[in-house]
């Protein structure tokens, strides 16, 4: 099985492509896979809980999706650290430089093949780009913890989504279009469970 998260939109997004494309890429099946995806409020505690879940089932790839209003491309997350230090998140919950996980190691790397999943991406027409920091926020709080949950043999990764070009129609920030965001993903799951197999 293939577990993808997405999140909710918060603060002043209207939207978040990370829930839609997990809404879209649920019930697919890929590679013989099944894809099981989960939306999830941006919230420390949500992302806590929907960890536990998620890896008490082992899924053989856990995608993590995300939005970054200001990724030009699809960023294939490489690291996870040991730092929150942002928010507050939609429960209010503010969290200023503790660990995610206290005495946890200071990062790990992504257990997904990140750099095949570029290629893979870019082979399919759609730009994406290796990135060393997922941020210190929600998306690299489940990518952290979901690396320090996961059991052997159970990949974990993080795609970081750019603004989709109706929520940035002010013309002050990068957009990509939905359908080539998918395309670009799709991609990515296909050759990582090629790499896992
Ligand atoms: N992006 C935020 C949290 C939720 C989301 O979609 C982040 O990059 O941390």
């Amino acid at each position: 099985m293939i577990v993808v998260t997405g999140f909710k939109p918060w603060g002043r997004h209207k939207h978040n492509p990370s829930e839609e494309l997990a809404k879209l890429l649920h019930g697919r099946v890929i590679a013989g896979q099944r894809v099981e995806s989960k939306i999830l409020p941006v919230s420390y505690r949500a992302a806590l809980e929907a960890v536990a879940e998620i890896h008490a089932i082992s899924p053989r790839l856990t995608l993590h999706l995300g939005l970054a209003a200001s990724a030009p491309a699809l960023r294939m997350e490489k690291v996870a650290v040991n730092i929150a230090d942002a928010g507050p998140d939609v429960e209010g919950v503010e969290k200023r430089g503790e660990p995610v996980v206290p005495g946890g190691p200071a990062a790990y790397f992504a257990t997904a093949p990140m750099e095949e999943m570029v290629d893979a991406s870019r082979r399919a027409g759609v730009p994406a780009r290796l990135s060393y920091t997922a941020g210190t926020y929600l998306c690299n709080y489940i990518f952290y913890l979901s690396l320090h949950h996961a059991g052997r043999g159970a990949a974990v990764g993080f795609i970081h989504l750019p603004l989709t070009p109706e929520m940035a129609l002010e013309g002050n920030a990068p957009s990509m279009p939905l359908e080539l965001q998918l395309r670009g993903v799709l991609a990515a799951v296909e050759a990582a469970l090629k790499v896992l197999r």
